[in-house]
Protein backbone atom coordinates (compact mmCIF):
# COMPACT_ATOMS: atom_id res chain seq x y z
CA UNK A 1 0.00 0.00 0.00
CA UNK A 2 1.47 3.37 -0.44
CA UNK A 3 2.49 5.75 2.53
CA UNK A 4 2.56 9.16 2.13
CA UNK A 5 6.57 10.69 1.22
CA UNK A 6 6.65 14.15 3.20
CA UNK A 7 10.17 16.16 2.91
CA UNK A 8 11.53 18.27 5.68
CA UNK A 9 12.90 20.92 3.59
CA UNK A 10 14.36 24.83 3.81
CA UNK A 11 15.21 26.70 0.68
CA UNK A 12 18.86 26.71 -0.09
CA UNK A 13 20.14 24.25 2.14
CA UNK A 14 21.13 20.59 2.01
CA UNK A 15 17.64 19.84 1.95
CA UNK A 16 17.88 20.61 -1.72
CA UNK A 17 19.12 17.60 -2.37
CA UNK A 18 16.01 15.66 -1.28
CA UNK A 19 13.48 17.90 -3.16
CA UNK A 20 15.82 16.96 -6.38
CA UNK A 21 15.84 13.56 -5.68
CA UNK A 22 12.17 13.40 -5.13
CA UNK A 23 11.44 15.00 -8.42
CA UNK A 24 13.50 11.96 -10.18
CA UNK A 25 10.37 9.61 -9.21
CA UNK A 26 7.51 9.82 -10.61
CA UNK A 27 5.28 9.43 -6.73
CA UNK A 28 3.42 11.81 -4.73
CA UNK A 29 5.09 13.56 -2.09
CA UNK A 30 4.84 16.97 0.04
CA UNK A 31 7.23 18.88 1.10
CA UNK A 32 6.78 20.58 4.91
CA UNK A 33 8.86 23.66 5.39
CA UNK A 34 11.13 24.38 8.28
CA UNK A 35 12.26 27.79 9.13
CA UNK A 36 15.92 27.21 9.71
CA UNK A 37 16.30 31.12 10.27
CA UNK A 38 13.15 30.91 12.60
CA UNK A 39 15.14 27.52 14.73
CA UNK A 40 12.10 25.71 14.07
CA UNK A 41 14.68 22.61 13.27
CA UNK A 42 15.33 22.61 17.29
CA UNK A 43 11.89 22.97 18.34
CA UNK A 44 10.30 19.49 19.93
CA UNK A 45 8.13 18.89 16.95
CA UNK A 46 10.76 18.71 14.64
CA UNK A 47 13.81 17.04 17.10
CA UNK A 48 11.30 13.79 17.40
CA UNK A 49 12.16 13.68 13.74
CA UNK A 50 15.16 14.26 13.58
CA UNK A 51 17.30 13.98 17.08
CA UNK A 52 19.83 15.68 14.58
CA UNK A 53 18.20 19.33 14.32
CA UNK A 54 19.18 19.02 10.70
CA UNK A 55 17.25 19.20 7.44
CA UNK A 56 16.46 17.68 5.28
CA UNK A 57 14.18 14.44 7.20
CA UNK A 58 12.07 12.04 5.14
CA UNK A 59 8.69 10.25 6.49
CA UNK A 60 7.50 7.74 4.37
CA UNK A 61 4.80 6.61 6.58
CA UNK A 62 5.86 5.70 10.02
CA UNK A 63 9.04 5.50 8.78
CA UNK A 64 12.10 8.73 9.28
CA UNK A 65 14.97 8.75 7.18
CA UNK A 66 17.33 11.51 7.86
CA UNK A 67 20.87 12.50 6.04
CA UNK A 68 20.61 13.79 2.70
CA UNK A 69 22.51 10.84 1.36
CA UNK A 70 20.43 8.37 3.19
CA UNK A 71 17.53 9.60 2.05
CA UNK A 72 18.13 9.91 -1.48
CA UNK A 73 19.78 5.69 -1.52
CA UNK A 74 16.48 4.94 0.45
CA UNK A 75 13.99 6.48 -2.57
CA UNK A 76 16.13 4.80 -4.83
CA UNK A 77 15.59 1.14 -2.81
CA UNK A 78 12.19 2.02 -1.86
CA UNK A 79 11.27 2.85 -5.66
CA UNK A 80 13.37 0.69 -7.88
CA UNK A 81 11.19 1.41 -10.87
CA UNK A 82 12.83 4.66 -11.32
CA UNK A 83 16.01 3.27 -12.01
CA UNK A 84 17.78 5.61 -9.91
CA UNK A 85 20.42 3.00 -8.36
CA UNK A 86 21.68 -0.41 -9.86
CA UNK A 87 19.85 -3.37 -8.25
CA UNK A 88 21.77 -5.21 -5.48
CA UNK A 89 23.43 -7.60 -7.65
CA UNK A 90 24.29 -5.37 -10.43
CA UNK A 91 28.39 -5.34 -11.30
CA UNK A 92 27.63 -1.07 -11.32
CA UNK A 93 26.33 -1.49 -7.32
CA UNK A 94 29.70 -1.48 -6.27
CA UNK A 95 30.98 2.00 -7.50
CA UNK A 96 27.50 3.11 -6.98
CA UNK A 97 28.03 2.56 -3.10
CA UNK A 98 31.66 3.67 -3.28
CA UNK A 99 30.80 7.35 -4.76
CA UNK A 100 27.88 7.75 -2.43
CA UNK A 101 29.42 7.27 1.04
CA UNK A 102 32.76 9.07 -1.28
CA UNK A 103 30.53 11.93 -1.48
CA UNK A 104 28.89 12.03 1.65
CA UNK A 105 32.05 11.66 4.03
CA UNK A 106 34.68 13.66 2.37
CA UNK A 107 33.79 15.93 -0.11
CA UNK A 108 32.42 18.65 2.54
CA UNK A 109 34.72 18.47 5.20
CA UNK A 110 37.67 18.70 2.76
CA UNK A 111 36.00 21.53 1.23
CA UNK A 112 35.28 23.10 4.75
CA UNK A 113 38.94 22.41 6.32
CA UNK A 114 40.50 24.28 3.07
CA UNK A 115 37.92 27.10 3.22
CA UNK A 116 38.39 27.35 6.95
CA UNK A 117 42.31 26.59 7.11
CA UNK A 118 42.09 23.89 9.63
CA UNK A 119 45.75 22.67 9.96
CA UNK A 120 44.94 18.89 9.55
CA UNK A 121 47.66 16.63 7.78
CA UNK A 122 46.16 14.21 4.96
CA UNK A 123 47.92 11.44 6.49
CA UNK A 124 45.18 11.91 9.54
CA UNK A 125 42.35 13.39 7.80
CA UNK A 126 39.96 10.62 6.62
CA UNK A 127 39.40 12.94 3.23
CA UNK A 128 43.27 12.70 3.04
CA UNK A 129 43.64 16.52 1.69
CA UNK A 130 41.90 18.81 -0.72
CA UNK A 131 43.55 17.88 -3.84
CA UNK A 132 43.30 14.35 -3.56
CA UNK A 133 39.47 14.61 -3.33
CA UNK A 134 39.17 17.07 -6.37
CA UNK A 135 41.09 15.26 -8.28
CA UNK A 136 39.21 12.22 -7.66
CA UNK A 137 35.84 13.60 -8.12
CA UNK A 138 36.97 15.21 -11.46
CA UNK A 139 38.26 11.50 -12.46
CA UNK A 140 35.03 10.21 -11.33
CA UNK A 141 32.88 12.27 -13.93
CA UNK A 142 35.66 12.53 -16.54
CA UNK A 143 33.85 10.08 -18.58
CA UNK A 144 30.43 11.56 -18.12
CA UNK A 145 27.56 11.94 -18.51
CA UNK A 146 27.08 10.42 -14.78
CA UNK A 147 28.94 8.74 -12.34
CA UNK A 148 28.37 5.42 -13.81
CA UNK A 149 28.12 6.60 -17.25
CA UNK A 150 24.85 6.26 -19.15
CA UNK A 151 23.02 5.87 -16.08
CA UNK A 152 21.73 8.27 -13.48
CA UNK A 153 21.88 7.78 -10.08
CA UNK A 154 21.06 8.75 -6.22
CA UNK A 155 25.38 9.22 -6.08
CA UNK A 156 24.82 11.83 -9.05
CA UNK A 157 22.28 13.62 -6.78
CA UNK A 158 24.55 13.39 -3.85
CA UNK A 159 28.03 14.55 -5.95
CA UNK A 160 26.28 16.59 -8.33
CA UNK A 161 24.45 19.14 -5.78
CA UNK A 162 27.90 18.77 -3.82
CA UNK A 163 30.09 20.11 -7.13
CA UNK A 164 27.15 22.24 -8.45
CA UNK A 165 27.18 24.42 -5.15
CA UNK A 166 31.39 23.67 -4.67
CA UNK A 167 31.61 25.33 -8.27
CA UNK A 168 29.34 28.01 -7.71
CA UNK A 169 30.68 29.39 -4.52
CA UNK A 170 34.37 28.74 -5.39
CA UNK A 171 34.63 26.24 -3.19
CA UNK A 172 35.46 23.84 -6.10
CA UNK A 173 37.91 25.06 -8.84
CA UNK A 174 36.03 25.13 -12.46
CA UNK A 175 37.35 22.74 -14.12
CA UNK A 176 36.46 21.67 -17.41
CA UNK A 177 35.00 17.74 -16.24
CA UNK A 178 32.88 19.83 -13.66
CA UNK A 179 31.75 22.20 -16.17
CA UNK A 180 30.65 19.40 -18.35
CA UNK A 181 29.30 17.19 -15.72
CA UNK A 182 26.90 20.00 -13.99
CA UNK A 183 25.40 21.24 -17.89
CA UNK A 184 24.78 17.17 -17.76
CA UNK A 185 22.74 17.27 -14.83
CA UNK A 186 21.26 20.92 -15.05
CA UNK A 187 19.62 19.54 -18.71
CA UNK A 188 17.76 16.78 -16.47
CA UNK A 189 14.09 18.29 -16.42
CA UNK A 190 13.40 16.69 -12.64
CA UNK A 191 16.75 19.49 -11.60
CA UNK A 192 14.93 22.37 -13.85
CA UNK A 193 11.52 21.72 -11.57
CA UNK A 194 13.57 21.34 -8.46
CA UNK A 195 15.53 24.82 -8.98
CA UNK A 196 11.77 26.57 -9.68
CA UNK A 197 10.11 25.25 -6.51
CA UNK A 198 13.03 26.27 -4.21
CA UNK A 199 12.87 29.73 -6.31
CA UNK A 200 8.86 29.76 -5.33
CA UNK A 201 9.81 29.02 -1.30
CA UNK A 202 12.89 31.30 -1.57
CA UNK A 203 9.90 33.94 -2.84
CA UNK A 204 7.17 33.21 -0.17
CA UNK A 205 9.91 33.37 2.12
CA UNK A 206 10.37 36.88 1.14
CA UNK A 207 6.98 37.77 1.98
N1 LIG B 1 24.80 15.75 7.01
C1 LIG B 1 23.50 16.38 6.91
C2 LIG B 1 23.69 17.87 7.03
C3 LIG B 1 22.37 18.61 7.13
C4 LIG B 1 22.60 20.09 7.40
O1 LIG B 1 23.74 20.56 7.59
N2 LIG B 1 21.50 20.84 7.41
C5 LIG B 1 21.58 22.26 7.71
C6 LIG B 1 21.02 23.07 6.54
S1 LIG B 1 22.06 22.95 5.13
C7 LIG B 1 20.73 22.60 8.93
O2 LIG B 1 19.69 22.00 9.14
N3 LIG B 1 21.17 23.61 9.68
C8 LIG B 1 20.44 24.14 10.78
C9 LIG B 1 21.07 23.91 12.12
O3 LIG B 1 22.08 23.21 12.21
O4 LIG B 1 20.55 24.45 13.08
C10 LIG B 1 22.82 15.99 5.59
O5 LIG B 1 23.53 15.78 4.60
O6 LIG B 1 21.59 15.87 5.56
Amino acid sequence: MARPLTLYYAPFSRASRGLWMLEELDEPYALRLIDIRKGEQKRPEFLAINPAGKVPALRDGDRTVAESAAICAYLADRFPDAKLAPAADAPERAAYLTWLFYAASNIEPAVMARANKWDVSAYQASWGGYESVIDNIAGAVRRGPYLLGPQFTAADVILGSMVRFGVSAKLIPNRPEFTAYIAHLEARPALQRAIKIEAEYVAQLKT
